[in-house]
């Protein structure tokens, strides 16, 4: 009796034992792969991108304002997002819209005051919303008081702060400026006798990396933002900061190519591991560089091992289908589709194991995806946005969504050149100008392709300019208000903006959308957009039409059992055979 009862017990000790040693085996087991993952709270979230001054407008003078973004923090909210990037709020004469930055520590009054920006973060920061900030470093504005200081005498102090080419020693080497009337990079300053460098607008003059005054100067600025909360940058033209001083002449095929030398200067990545020692390794803060060109220039970004940025832009898929050698000409015959997602495959595949990349579609350099990837025919303009965001927030990689393309809002096509604000528009119509170009052809091309088309005001409602402004909005809004709009997004459970909210709760409830394994299939299918997404036991299916017609898939895959998650119809194909811009993942 004695004994049965001690060999139970040992029994039950056994048992106890080997579920303690298997729980501990399962723990090890997801430990390591939670490692290899690598989770971070900048892969999770979604970033949302408001562009502050075509927001919303609440003092009435035609530009939109931090205190308009105040009081749409309830809105941001609803969308389930988790980060805002803003665009450059600082204090700036705004000839590029605040890229051009006169003081870094201000805020552009149009927009409020330092007491509203401390309240907008609060705000978002009350909801659980990072905040991620623009942090323009190429260059200031030529009002920044050490431009202005600069311009005085060599002798100056702040002459360091910038680039120059003295004019006793002839003509400079030749540079390529993007937003300059002449394509010319150098400006000459009568009091210095000698040229001042610009990679974009002459107003825009190029900072001294090669000073270390200066670094120190730009890191003190990024700790003040850090201290005071924002939890990250994005970082603006950030590839070109490192120049060859020694200034050698350049053979003329690096004009227009970024990636080739004006991205790749000598001592880029030395600048950004020694920011990184400075500021952002201080701060858990989410950094995403513009790194331009090829997979191994972008990836010494983002590689950790480096410890340098978080995430980078990938430019290639972008701007892709635009005629080679002219401004944003969009090519007549369309662009290669299976070209277009090989460049997705291959972006993903350039970040497995290591670095981490991001996915957008739009932002305020590019006209509305709905436009340009999509299709903004009444037909089919709820369908295909709705592709499009099914698009953006299944691939692996973190989602920049770009305000207004939640309502599905549509490029505006301006007709005239006089109806455009854009700083690079305007230059590049000059330079066709001048080359005696076609002007017609070049303003049709723009209709598709110029950034304010992507700048127009926020539609809210249906009351006078779509609810932005009560005085002259600064840009005109898209007169498809009274329809396109969030009143009727929001009130319409089958709306473009209710598919953005259920799409972002997807990603939220599966994890798979965020970490798991991509994979390509059907690649060279003409229409569909199709590829699995795999985590553990679990695997999607995402399938896109990105045309207006039926098209049909391959994917090899036995789809008769699979579970629907979410589809942009009332049902979902079945069959192989996908509705036009039809939008579905299936679970397995
Ligand atoms: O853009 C940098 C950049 O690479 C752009 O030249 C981009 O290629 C172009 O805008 C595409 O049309 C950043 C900002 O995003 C942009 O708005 C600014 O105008 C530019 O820097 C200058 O600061």
């Amino acid at each position: 009796m004695v004994m049965k009862k001690n060999i139970s017990i040992v029994f039950v000790l056994l048992f106890f034992l080997s579920t303690f040693l298997s729980c501990n085996e399962t723990a090890k087991e997801s430990e390591t792969t939670d490692k290899r993952i690598d989770k971070k709270w900048w892969k999770e979230a979604t970033v949302y991108q408001i562009y502050p001054r075509s927001f919303k407008d609440t003092d009435g003078d035609g530009v939109g304002d931090l205190k308009g973004i105040i009081s749409k923090l309830d809105y941001i909210k609803s969308l389930g997002i988790d980060a805002v990037w803003l665009n450059p709020v600082y204090a700036s004469p705004q000839k590029d819209n605040g890229y051009d930055i006169s003081d870094y520590q201000n805020i552009y009054p149009q927009f409020g005051t330092m007491n509203d920006f401390d309240s907008l973060v609060k705000g978002f920061h009350d909801r659980g919303i990072k905040v991620i900030m623009d942090m323009v470093l190429n260059h200031c504005s030529s009002d920044h008081k050490w431009f202005q200081e600069a311009i005085k005498s060599r002798n100056s102090p702040f002459y360091n702060y910038f680039h120059w080419w003295p004019a006793e020693k002839g003509e400079p080497p030749y540079r390529w400026s993007i937003f300059d009337e002449k394509a010319y990079g150098w400006e000459f300053n009568k009091a210095t006798n000698s040229y001042y460098l610009h990679y974009f607008a002459d107003f825009q003059p190029d900072l001294n990396w090669e000073n270390p005054q200066l670094r120190q100067d730009i890191y003190k600025m990024m700790r003040y933002w850090c201290d005071k909360g924002v939890d990250g940058f994005r970082m603006d033209a950030l590839a070109f900061i490192s120049k060859d001083t020694t200034w050698p002449s350049l053979p003329k095929e690096y004009n227009g190519n970024w990636g080739l030398y004006y991205a790749s200067g000598p001592r880029l990545h030395d600048y950004i591991q020694e920011m990184n020692r400075e500021v952002l390794s201080k701060y858990d803060l989410a950094t995403v560089a513009e790194a331009v060109g090829d997979i191994p220039r972008v990836k010494k970004f983002v590689d950790e091992d480096r410890k340098e940025l978080n995430m980078a832009y990938n430019f290639e898929a972008i701007d892709f289908g635009y005629l080679p050698n002219e401004y944003k000409m969009p090519d007549p015959n369309g662009y290669d589709f299976v070209k277009w997602k090989s460049i997705y495959a291959k972006w993903d595949s350039a970040f497995i194991d290591k670095g981490w990349g991001t996915m957008y579609l739009a932002n305020h350099d590019q006209p509305r995806m709905l436009t340009r990837w999509g299709n903004d025919s009444p037909e089919f303009r709820s369908y295909s946005s709705k592709m499009l965001t099914t698009f953006i927030l299944s691939m692996r990689a973190t989602p920049y969504y770009y305000y207004g393309d939640e309502i599905g809002m549509s490029n505006i096509k301006f007709d005239k050149v006089e109806q455009y604000n854009d700083v690079e528009l305007l230059t590049n119509y000059a330079q066709v100008k001048a080359k005696g170009g076609d002007l017609k052809r070049f303003l049709e091309g723009m209709k598709i392709s110029s950034r304010d088309n992507g700048r127009t005001p926020m539609q809210w409602d249906t009351t006078i300019h779509g609810g932005f402004t009560t005085g002259k909005p600064w840009l005109p809004v898209n007169e498809n208000y009274k329809t396109v709009n969030v009143v009727a997004g929001d009130t319409d459970s089958n709306s473009i903006l209710n598919y953005f909210r259920r799409m972002q709760k997807l990603r939220k409830e599966n994890e798979v959308l965020v970490y798991g394994k991509f994979t390509l299939i059907d690649a060279n299918n003409p229409d569909v957009f199709a590829y699995t997404r795999e985590m553990g036991e679990k695997k999607l299916l995402v399938l896109l039409n990105f045309k207006s017609k039926i098209a049909s898939v391959n994917t090899g895959i036995d789809i008769s059992k699979a579970k629907v998650l979410i589809n942009n119809y009332s049902t979902a194909s079945t069959d192989g055979k996908l509705k036009p811009y039809e939008a579905v993942i299936y679970e397995f």
